[in-house]
């Protein structure tokens, strides 16, 4: 069987600046909240490794663009640091990092390789977190200012522009779950920062198109899509507030400008909503994106709950549900999360369907392994099982195409082994091996596969 991709299909992967570039306290960068962080709690990151020990993006971006080119990449996004850019949050711009992205830029589209640029990947600049990070709307300002600057500087070659890279994330971790920094956990506080978030958003969409630039404005979401145990209603009730709490609460607004009623009146009914202010709805409205990032790792289950909530214990999503261990799933043990490939298809008929078919990409998707060295065979890792999981995740996102999903290509997370926040170095996704004490990269099996892939623009399985 062949698949064919359409024409033009983005062939790629996708990075960060924190977890990429290295030179975390030199060359002018500002403290973001990881460096912070790290210097106060490393036991936080497996085995002490901060991303100062990140690869070396930083000064080795263009032999890494020759690697990138080297395995058929058409396009490659990685973001732009704010707190390198702009060292204090606000303020004067530094000028080593404005050339620094410049010539990342100009080397990417030398080789042929479109940039798609990131303003915000997990990473707040820390002066901007000591005045509250998102749930201070100084800091939204500021936010779209940065944003702005990008445009300024880097609007003329770039084409594809994202506000944030899986907004909920830094929710999830900084204001429910305790995995990143400022490690709160307070329910409305997290939905705060979420709606801040999207009003930051809006606002830098807006100067993007205040702009008049030639280009796409867009966002990256993570959409896992909920599903529950069973079609017993309690089930499905518990798997449509998820959808509304960890989809919908960041795709409707991002896609069709508004929040759902429904997301609005569950927040009512147990008294976590935001305060919302005159003029936010309009804002909200105009931060309609013209592309969506979709990463997509892994879906939820969830059943309905089956033990009451502790009074005391903090208001929590889980009030809504439990998970639900589905027997017989297909796992991924070194990450501790399930794969199913379907839910790629799913996701982009969810879009057709429900979101007018928004153009979309898949904008991160992969596997992170840990011990990968025990899959060496002369000198290359063979990691079977990442082309399979890619193939297997491709087949039915050709699958959306043929029924009509505008889904506009499809990028691995990620380029070389990168430093994944508090996981550091322990799983490893990339199609180039980083030897972290020499710094070399060597392309692995799947690399090569993808540069046939990309190629092709297709595959052919029996
Ligand atoms: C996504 C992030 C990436 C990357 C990836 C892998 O959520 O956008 O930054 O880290 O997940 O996940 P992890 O690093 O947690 O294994």
């Amino acid at each position: 069987m062949k698949y064919q991709f359409p024409k033009n299909f983005y062939w790629g992967s996708a990075a960060s600046s924190t977890q990429t570039e290295g030179a975390a306290f030199s060359s002018g960068k500002g403290e973001s909240i990881w460096d912070h962080w790290f210097k106060h709690e490393p036991n936080r990151f497996h085995n002490g490794i901060s991303s100062t020990e990140a690869s070396t993006f930083y000064c080795n971006y263009q032999a890494d663009i020759q690697l990138m080119k080297d395995i058929g990449h058409n396009s490659f996004r990685t973001s732009i640091s704010w707190s390198r850019l702009i060292p204090n949050g606000v303020g004067s711009v530094n000028q080593e990092a404005v050339e620094f992205y410049s010539n990342v830029i100009d080397e990417q589209i030398k080789q042929g390789i479109q940039p798609f640029i990131c303003l915000f990947h997990f990473d707040m600049p820390l002066s901007m977190q000591q005045i509250g990070g998102f749930e201070n709307r100084e800091v939204l300002d500021a936010y779209a200012n940065f944003a702005e600057t990008c445009f300024l500087l880097y609007g003329d070659r770039v084409k594809h522009w994202f506000t944030f890279n899986e907004p909920i994330v830094p929710v999830e971790g900084g204001y429910l779950y305790d995995f990143h920094y400022p490690n709160v956990v307070d329910f409305k506080r997290a939905v705060t920062v979420a709606y801040h978030t999207m009003l930051a958003h809006a606002k830098a969409v807006e100067k993007y198109r205040l702009l008049e630039l030639k280009g796409q404005i867009g966002i990256i979401l993570n959409l896992t899509p909920s599903y529950p145990r069973s079609q017993h209603p309690a089930d499905t009730k518990a798997a449509r507030i998820c959808d509304l709490l960890f989809n919908r609460s960041f795709l409707d607004p991002a896609v069709k400008g508004e929040y759902p009623q429904e997301l609005v009146s569950l927040l009512q009914e147990h008294q976590q909503m935001p305060e919302v202010r005159e003029g936010d709805c309009e804002l909200i409205a105009k931060g309609k994106v013209d592309l969506l990032g979709v990463n997509y790792y892994q879906p939820r289950r969830v059943k309905a709950r089956e033990n009451a909530v502790n009074p005391d214990a903090p208001f929590m999503p889980e009030h809504f549900f439990d998970y639900y261990e589905m027997p017989g799933r297909k796992m991924n043990p070194h990450r501790g999360w399930e794969i199913f490939e379907k839910g790629i298809y799913d996701i982009l008929m969810n879009l057709k369907e429900n979101y007018g078919n928004i153009p979309c990409y898949i904008s991160e998707n992969g596997m992170g392994v840990e011990g990968e060295q025990k899959f060496l065979v002369d000198g290359q890792i063979q990691d079977d099982y990442r082309i399979e999981f890619i193939q297997e995740h491709l087949k039915w996102l050709h699958k959306g195409l043929e029924e009509g999903s505008n889904c506009l290509g499809y990028h691995l997370w990620t380029f070389i082994d990168n430093w994944s926040w508090c996981n550091a170095y322990k799983n490893r996704y990339g199609f180039y091996q980083l030897d972290l004490k020499t710094q070399q990269r060597s392309v692995k099996k799947s690399g090569e596969w993808f540069a046939q892939v990309s190629k092709d623009n297709g595959f052919e399985v029996e």
